[in-house]
């Protein structure tokens, strides 16, 4: 007894350094395991109970959806325990991540309805339907529960200790895109009025693990939802985290995942399970999206780049360029101080000493430099030491771009903007006035298939707010996939499966 005391405390301390030295999706994580029963057999968990204890283990979380709970026990006593006959298998817990990239955006006014929102056609859904009555529950980061844009929320529940207060800015951002209300501020989501159930299940570095999504689909579907949304996943499969999937699904909840983002047609999990629907990423061009994972295994798509959304209060960036009056898109280059600096422009050219320097006359002004040749870090450098008070770096190909100074420091703001407003503002001449900003906010752009799933989470939620349970889920995936906007070569393909999904097609689909 005294040796497996000790040996699970010596299990305990590397756990918690490993959990804070390495998360990547997929691995092992070490004195973990999900230990699965026969379904008929729940009775028999009192027992494995006893017998993981008196092995010197702890069962950490019991998942009924999943016919199997979360145990911590050193692998040697593993051995032992799967000679219980009440066990159907042991497999390691593995670490699963969120599926989204920060991306900084854009300037608010108002309230504003995201691209996306239209692009899944869900305001031409709305004079029948905003989600009110329909619940869906959100396996993510948390939520910010002081934002100034709140979601409707119905419960909510942290899977990895603690709060379900999101320091990692994911899950308020996928809440944003399903639920954000119609309220004067912030977004819009695609199902304004839906109740959310927010299911805390990654940690604020945007890490968990198959144990903790596994009883956030179990808390959820006891909650009642209608459609869960997870943009999350690995490579890994695993029992414990398809059975709580497929019996959630056979329970009613329609069940909805992001498809991964490592632009590969190999399978992510749980979106890779017949039981739940796939979403891969497309942009405002309808072209897949560079990262987003494919193949036949995808159901559909749904927009997922450049996605603006909520994020907790203050850490969103708002990046703003001012020139001729008007306010022209632009990217906080990653790394950049906050704040606003209104000043004369002065072209730097490539800001490398050969294509280009900074005049004297920078000193106080503003940088403005284009895009190649050497590092953003050390254009950004480059202005700093001639004196420059901002810099604009212009893209040196058509369209706007992400930045960063990597590890590199600076004290200056510093943005980006498209090839043709940089090649305009150049045109202007040295001397011409433009205010450029970088503030603090509520609100970024992210850019994932975590963006994507959520779309149709909200979309399936508005169709079952209109069904008010007369529609099995079965109808609400054939709804998804028949009136689909086919994108790519016709009919299914291994690229976008069925194609952009529609919400007010799918609604007319089900005779609302
Ligand atoms: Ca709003
Ligand atoms: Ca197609």
């Amino acid at each position: 007894m005294k040796f497996f005391a000790k040996s699970f405390l010596v299990v305990a301390l590397a756990l918690t350094s490993t959990v804070a030295l390495a998360q990547k999706a997929g691995e092992i994580i070490p004195g973990k395991w999900l230990v699965g029963y026969d379904a008929t057999q729940r009775a028999a968990v009192s027992i494995l109970s006893a017998d993981v204890e008196a092995l010197g283990g702890k069962v950490s979380a019991d998942i009924p959806i999943a016919n199997a709970v979360a145990v911590e026990m050193s692998a040697t006593a593993v051995e032992e325990l799967r000679r219980n006959p009440a066990v159907l298998y042991v497999e390691p817990d593995r670490y699963v991540v969120a599926f989204g990239t920060l991306n900084p955006g854009p300037f608010l006014v108002g309230e504003v309805r995201p691209y996306g929102i239209d692009m899944v056609n869900a305001p031409a859904a709305w004079s029948v339907t905003k989600g009110s009555g329909a619940k869906v529950g959100l396996l993510d980061t948390g939520y910010d529960l002081n934002h100034e844009d709140m979601v409707n929320i119905a419960g909510s529940k942290s899977f990895v200790g603690g709060s379900v207060q999101d320091g990692a800015g994911h899950g308020t951002h996928t809440a944003g895109t399903i639920g954000g209300p119609e309220n004067g501020v912030g977004v819009v989501g695609v199902a304004p009025q839906v109740s959310l159930y927010i299911g805390k299940v990654l940690s604020d570095s945007g890490g968990g693990s198959l144990s903790g999504i596994a009883s956030g689909i179990n808390w959820a579907a006891g909650q009642g939802v209608n459609v869960i949304s997870m943009s999350l996943g690995g490579p890994s499969g695993s029992w414990t985290m398809e059975t709580a999937c497929n019996n959630a699904r056979n329970a009613g909840v329609f069940v909805v995942a992001a498809a991964g983002n490592d632009n590969t047609s190999t399978k992510s999990y749980p979106a890779g399970y017949a039981s739940v629907f796939a979403v891969m990423a497309i942009d405002q061009n309808k072209e897949k999206a560079s990262f987003s994972n494919y193949g036949d295994w995808v159901d559909v798509a749904a927009p997922g780049v450049g996605t603006l959304s909520t994020v907790p209060m203050g850490t969103g960036g708002s990046a703003n360029t001012i020139f001729s009056g008007a306010n022209h898109d632009s990217n906080a280059i990653q790394g950049s101080q906050t704040g606003t600096v209104a000043a004369s422009v002065y072209d730097c050219g490539l800001a490398n000493g050969t294509g280009g320097s900074c005049p004297g006359a920078v000193s106080g002004n503003i940088a403005l430099i284009q895009r190649g040749e050497i590092s953003f870090a050390d254009k950004v450098a480059h202005a700093e030491a001639a004196g420059a008070a901002g810099v604009i770096i212009y893209n040196n190909a058509p369209g706007n771009f992400n930045g960063t100074i990597g590890d590199a420091t600076t004290a200056l703001v510093a943005v980006s903007i498209s090839q043709e407003d940089g090649l305009v503002l150049q045109g202007l001449g040295d001397g011409a006035s433009a205010t450029l900003s970088f503030e603090a906010d509520n609100y970024s752009k992210y850019s994932g298939t975590s963006m994507a799933c959520p779309h149709v989470a909200g979309v399936a939620a508005l169709l079952m707010a209109a069904a008010t349970g007369t529609v099995s889920v079965d109808q609400i995936e054939a709804a998804l996939i028949n009136t689909a906007e086919d994108l790519g070569s016709p009919g299914k393909d291994n690229t976008f499966g069925n194609g952009l999904v529609d919400a007010n097609a799918a609604l007319g689909y089900l005779g609302f």
